[in-house]
């Protein structure tokens, strides 16, 4: 059993200022979420993922980096969650992470969004942290819904999902995240058929459109384009956002919930920039998956100024 998130017992497992403990949303969880800076609260997260990534000279910093104003966006203002967390998810909106590598930005959201001590962020990677490298729902770290990293399956569990809510009435929305490179895995393209097929409408997919992946640029690898044009010719509802401008990701996400319901899923094709706040990490596959130096932290620390939700 994992410890469940509710007003009344989250002191019991989330340590807060409040107790004398560090965390920032153990009281009151959900409702403090209204006032968070979004751009500076992605800053902060942006500090988390390079420091997490330093500490054990490891990880995937520049997918987390690229996606990182989408989900702080998501957590702290798109979806609807209740303040705890369990894994039917029934009666809240449901988040599903495919390109498992990029845990650095999902695990600093999930932390700062309440669902487990920004503290535990220090254990990324190590031995028996619920932190792994890939997300996986064995370790019972609240927030994770599905064991992603074994890239292409997260479409298909958030089709599932989706279409759950549907058949009992639940009427929330499925949220997913996948990678450009990760849509050469064939079963995508299966469960985009599927999802059009069933016209499941209460799903947005989004795609971290980055033109990179481990090997090289993705138009060298595999080329997915016209990408906008598969997912029409699928039968899906397509939109495109600039996921590094808060603003846009803002009124995207507003236009993709209201498009909800019309009998298509929805993809969002989101532009970013790999690397994305850390300049000399900015634009290359280079940094898919290799840690910064000593000296590297240093500067990516003064390009990321801290902010006032302070460092785990
Ligand atoms: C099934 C599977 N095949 C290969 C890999 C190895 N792998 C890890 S990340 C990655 C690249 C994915 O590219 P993309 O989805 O664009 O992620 P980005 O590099 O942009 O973060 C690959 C091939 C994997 N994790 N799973
Ligand atoms: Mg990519």
């Amino acid at each position: 059993m994992y410890p469940q998130i509710s007003e009344q017992n989250v002191c019991l497992y989330f340590s807060c200022k409040k107790c004398g403990l560090s965390s920032t949303f153990a009281h009151n969880s959900l409702k403090e979420m209204d006032n968070i800076n979004l751009k500076e609260m992605a800053t902060q997260v942006r500090r988390d993922i390079v420091r997490m990534v330093h500490k054990v000279q490891s990880g995937h910093p520049g997918g987390s980096l690229g996606c990182t104003d989408f989900l702080t966006a998501l957590y702290f203002k798109i979806m609807d969650r209740k303040p705890g967390f369990d894994m039917d998810g029934v009666g809240e909106d449901l988040f599903f992470l495919s390109n498992g590598h990029i845990s650095p930005v999902f695990y600093s959201v999930l932390a700062r969004s309440g669902y487990f001590p920004v503290s535990e962020l220090a254990t990324f990677r190590h031995i028996n942290s619920r932190l792994q490298g890939h997300p996986a729902t064995h370790e019972h770290l609240p927030g994770v819904r599905i064991a992603s990293g074994s890239l292409g399956q997260g479409l298909s569990v958030a089709s599932g999902a989706a279409l759950a809510k549907k058949m009992n009435k639940d009427n929330h929305l499925v949220y997913s995240l996948h990678g450009d490179g990760e849509l050469q895995e064939g079963q995508n393209w299966e469960a985009i058929m599927f999802a059009a097929h069933h016209k499941i409408d209460n799903l947005i997919a989004t795609i971290d459109f980055n033109g990179q992946q481990i090997d090289g640029s993705t138009n060298t690898v595999m080329n997915m384009n016209p990408l906008r044009a598969k997912f029409e010719a699928f039968n899906w509802e397509v939109m495109e956002m600039d996921g590094n401008d808060m603003d846009n990701v803002l009124e995207v996400m507003a236009k993709a919930k209201a498009a909800t319901g019309k009998g298509k899923p929805i993809c969002i094709i989101m532009t970013t920039v790999m690397g994305k706040g850390v300049s000399f990490m900015e634009g290359t596959h280079e940094w898919h998956g290799i840690a910064p130096s000593d000296k590297q932290l240093e500067e990516a620390l003064t390009l990321l100024p801290k902010t006032t939700y302070g460092d785990y």
